[in-house]
């Protein structure tokens, strides 16, 4: 039957109905003795030939099945077992019964420290059953893979799933590294001495955390980048080129969060064999199963080797490798595959006849497999990720394995050995608390030796130093050269202050129009050229880059790629070519504001993992910073990463048309809960050169842990020259760039503009010295945040100490005594400037951008937010009438002057 497609070889689903109809008529089962023989064929190949024939057989068979009309669905997933069968596992390097007295130790002392702090301060939290299901995935690590850091080797690099934190402290307590004090003020942290902090912060324990992982899938994504930085530093000659890896440890729950998966086609495209993900397959979150009505492995499986990782599932422990051996029609491999992940929830928590009955017991067959097994032993048929052998086997597999990402599926069981008190169990995520039986129990259990008595007291167990347990953790981290995680600061500090290399842009622009976009591209060329931070800068862009007129650079320094540029630009012709290289500079990391956050996290923490200070320079469209990838942010700060953040065609009013999504007004309000983050808004050349001078000397020289949030604007201007002095009230946040010029006239106001918004507020002092005889100051407010910084800091200090001489926020210093009344506009929240009102010595009135943005040009929006020339007249004049300094009917009247329509629609809900 003829059909529209056929001449591109593809069938109507009425031929592919009528073909199967025809040839296929009567439903057919296999028959046992039909896939014995192919099963038989299959084992003769590979004992005969090996994997790779094996494999080549079976692609050719699917591709000949297929040109034989066998639709098979495209899958990712292999049956439901261990990846790596037990002829190919290598033999375990270490001492087993040390290890696992070791381990059991370190579950005892993770538990004690979370039940201690409980008993201590009812409700402080902490959790149990994380650490109970991956105690032997990070053993592993620790005892085998992990290098620490040192001078000759920089060693891996490790994310530790937040919510194991007890596990990691315990080990280290184990290793001398922490005290008993600090594990007893776990989540104390503000006791005497010092505690522990709930999970990992650089912030709170930096000589010890590398990375917060605690906010749900932050941690893959930023391993990913991290993974693919190190090969950056390598490819640009930084650093040499070593097998140092990547770990990431993750929930399964975790994997929902968008950003888990986000990235993994980044880490197989750029071969990052430098990354291993180990995913914690529990089958539960906090609430209950991951995917009670599915099989969360399977899924992962799919999605990751759809992406072309390397996935290594470790599902079955040891105890299971004789039964699947004595399975030689794949019966039981096939019932694995059956159940849902509820179903095997419940087998976890249930005795060795249900486990009989109700998994085996589904075919005689299998029941015949286990016949030999008393219950007992069904009910402790281990799974993968408790098995130290499977676990190594894993692992080392990962660590070899070239070309590409691992990604690890360990399968374990949630709240492991807490028997009753939560092993497998719904609850298990929250429980912090176990009843004298369940202490013993869990002590009998793992072999802790503490009588009854001592056991319920749940103290800290550290055997002694020259003991076997102690001596061989110490001797394993020594081979593998050194402690983690341990955090250090290994850079030098740079030593150059760059007063030559910014200055020439405190002159102004000469009568050019430029925007502050312009402004800072500029000085990022010339940074790029200079001698001793040039290599170090790292210029991040989302593509936007043709949007901030850095195509320049792609030429100039070009474009990271891992393999060059493997074609011939399209505009290779051209002066600035979309060059791409292997040593290329720019981080063009396509649409991914996260992606870029996660490099520039990796680049502005270099100096401590790598012993590098890179200096990032992040840019981007500012709408999509804070308010689309705020908690990476929150990381960075808790990470200590230094660098410049740039929101680009930043500014409700100053952005022209793009309208509600586009248009910013919210960054710098978004910027204030970040502690270390210092916020400018500048608006010449001149502020943004002063303060990126002050910020890589204050960073990189100084070794200051801040980063800078700084917006700039595509609003062309002429770019005038610094005032003599105002470099350091620049950097504090605001000072006087243009005096009135009639300083007797009666009528006086002091006026604060930023950014863009500077030159309505220049032009308004105009307009009021000439229509309406006010003389006004005008001031830039380089940084509201700054200003409240400032401020809260001295009102702290006065209420602290009432009897010596006040300190007096900056922002009074500057106005206390200015005359006239206060205005302010600003393209953000009219919050931004409120926060500082209270240290005016008068009321202030704010003009600021509340509201959704419109799409139009920058007067008519300026116009709409009331926050142009004349808004900012139309404020002072109200300001002096409500001063009795002039009628209210003079206000009235100039708004008639103006052109201001009263009845027009109010920004603010509109
Ligand atoms: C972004 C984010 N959302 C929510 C939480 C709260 N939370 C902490 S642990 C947890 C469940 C974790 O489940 P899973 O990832 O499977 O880890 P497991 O403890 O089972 O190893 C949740 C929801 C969080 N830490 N981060
Ligand atoms: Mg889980």
């Amino acid at each position: 039957m003829a059909t529209a497609h056929s001449q591109f070889g593809e069938e109507s689903q009425e031929t592919r109905s009528e073909m199967d109809n025809q040839t296929y008529t009567q439903p057919h089962h296999v028959e046992d003795v039909e896939i014995q023989e192919w099963f038989e064929s299959l084992d003769s190949v590979l004992e005969a030939s090996g994997p790779d024939v094996a494999r080549e057989i079976l692609e050719r068979l699917r591709a000949h099945a297929t040109v034989n009309g066998i639709d098979l669905p495209f899958t990712a997933n292999t049956p439901y077992t261990n990846t790596i069968p037990l002829r190919l596992e290598p033999l375990f390097p270490g001492d087993q019964e040390l290890e696992r007295r070791i381990k059991s130790l370190i579950r005892w002392n993770a538990l004690a420290m979370v039940v201690r702090a409980n008993r201590e301060e009812h409700n402080i939290g902490g959790h149990i059953s994380t650490f109970a299901s991956a105690a032997t995935l990070y053993e592993i690590g620790f005892n085998h893979f992990w290098r620490g850091r040192s001078d000759s080797f920089e060693g891996d690099t490790i994310y530790f799933q937040g919510h194991a934190a007890p596990g990691m402290y315990a080990r280290a307590f184990m290793e001398g590294r922490l005290s008993k004090e600090k594990l007893e003020n776990f989540r104390r942290e503000l006791k005497p001495g010092g505690g522990l902090s709930s999970y990992p912060h650089p912030w709170l324990m930096p000589d010890f955390w590398e990375f917060p992982t605690v906010s749900m899938g932050l941690s893959p994504l930023m391993a990913i980048y991290q993974a693919r930085f190190q090969r950056y530093l390598e490819n640009r000659g930084m650093k040499p080129a070593t097998d140092a890896k990547v770990w990431a440890f993750l929930g399964d729950g975790e994997t929902d969060e968008p950003e888990s998966l986000g990235a993994i086609t980044l880490a197989s495209r750029e071969k990052l064999d430098n990354l291993i993900f180990v995913i914690n397959c529990n089958l539960q979150r906090l609430d209950g199963p991951v995917r009670g009505n599915g099989q969360i492995i399977q899924e992962l499986e799919s999605a990751f080797r759809g992406a072309k990782w390397n996935v290594i599932k470790v599902l079955w422990g040891s105890e299971w490798d004789p039964i699947l051996e004595r399975d030689s029609e794949g019966l039981l491999v096939k019932r694995m595959g059956e159940l849902v992940d509820g179903e095997y929830q419940k087998l976890v928590v249930s005795s060795g006849a249900y486990v009989r009955e109700h998994f085996f017991g589904h075919d005689p067959r299998l029941l015949k497999l286990v016949e030999p097994l008393p219950d007992e032993a069904l009910r402790r048929l281990r799974l993968g990720g408790h098995d130290p052998k499977k676990v190594y086997a894993a692992y080392k597999a990962a660590v070899d394995h070239k070309g590409g990402p691992t990604v690890i599926l360990a399968r374990t069981i949630k709240g492991y050995g807490l028997g009753e008190a939560g092993e497998g169990k719904n609850v298990t995520h929250q429980q912090k608390k176990l009843n004298e039986d369940e202490l013993k129990e869990f002590r009998s259990r793992f072999g802790i030796p503490l009588n009854d008595q001592d056991c319920i007291e749940v103290p800290f167990y550290r055997p002694a130093e020259d003991s076997p347990e102690v001596q061989y953790l110490r001797a394993r981290r020594e081979t593998l050269g050194g402690y983690t995680p341990a955090r250090a600061v290994r850079s030098k500090p740079i030593t150059t202050d760059n007063e030559e290399l910014f200055k020439e842009f405190h002159d102004g622009s000469e009568g050019r129009e430029v925007s502050t976009t312009m402004a800072f591209v500029g000085m990022l060329r010339k940074m790029l050229k200079d001698p001793e931070i040039g290599k170090l800068v790292v210029p991040i862009v989302p593509d936007e880059a043709r949007t901030f007129g850095m195509e320049s650079l792609f030429r100039t320094v070009g474009i990271y790629s891992s393999v060059g540029q493997k074609y011939e630009p399209v505009d290779v012709n051209t002066l600035l070519y979309y060059k791409e290289a292997k040593d290329g500079q720019i981080l063009e990391e396509g649409i991914t504001e996260a992606g870029s956050m996660a490099s520039f996290i990796a680049a502005g923490t270099a100096y401590s993992t790598n012993g590098i200070n890179t200096i990032p320079f992040f840019i981007y469209y500012s709408m999509f910073g804070f308010q689309r990838i705020g908690d990476f942010v929150w990381a960075a700060a808790d990470m200590r990463t230094r660098g410049f953040m740039l929101g680009g065609t930043s500014g409700r009013t100053t952005l022209s048309g793009e309208g509600l999504q586009h248009q910013d007004g919210n960054s710098h309000v978004l910027a204030l809960p970040v502690p270390n983050l210092r916020a400018y808004d500048p608006a010449y050349a001149y502020e943004i050169a002063v303060i990126l001078q002050d910020g890589i000397k204050r960073m990189y020289r100084d070794g200051e842990n801040i980063f800078y949030y700084i917006t700039v604007m595509n609003e062309p201007y002429v770019m005038p020259p610094m005032p003599a002095g105002a470099r350091e009230e620049i950097l504090k946040g605001m000072y006087k760039f243009r005096a009135a010029s009639n300083k007797k006239a009666k009528l006086r106001a002091q006026l604060f503009g930023s950014g863009a918004i500077l030159n309505e507020v220049l032009q308004a002092q105009e307009i009021l010295e000439q229509k309406f005889g006010v003389a006004a100051d005008v001031w830039s407010v380089t940084s509201y945040k700054a200003l409240y910084t400032d401020g809260i800091e001295a009102e702290r200090w006065n209420r602290l100490h009432p009897t010596e001489k006040p300190h007096v926020p900056y922002v009074t210093q500057c106005v206390g005594d200015a005359p006239g009344v206060i205005v302010a506009a600003t393209d953000y929240l009219k919050t931004l400037p409120n926060m500082i009102s209270k240290w005016m010595p008068r009321r202030m009135a704010t003009l600021g951008t509340d509201g959704f943005g419109r799409s139009e040009g920058r007067a008519s929006l300026r116009d709409f937010f009331e926050v142009d020339a004349k808004f900012i007249a139309l404020a002072t004049l109200h300001e002096l009438a409500l001063d009795g300094k002039i009628e209210a009917s003079a206000v009235e009247k100039a708004i008639t002057e103006l052109g201001i329509n009263p009845e027009k629609w109010n920004p603010v809900v509109s």
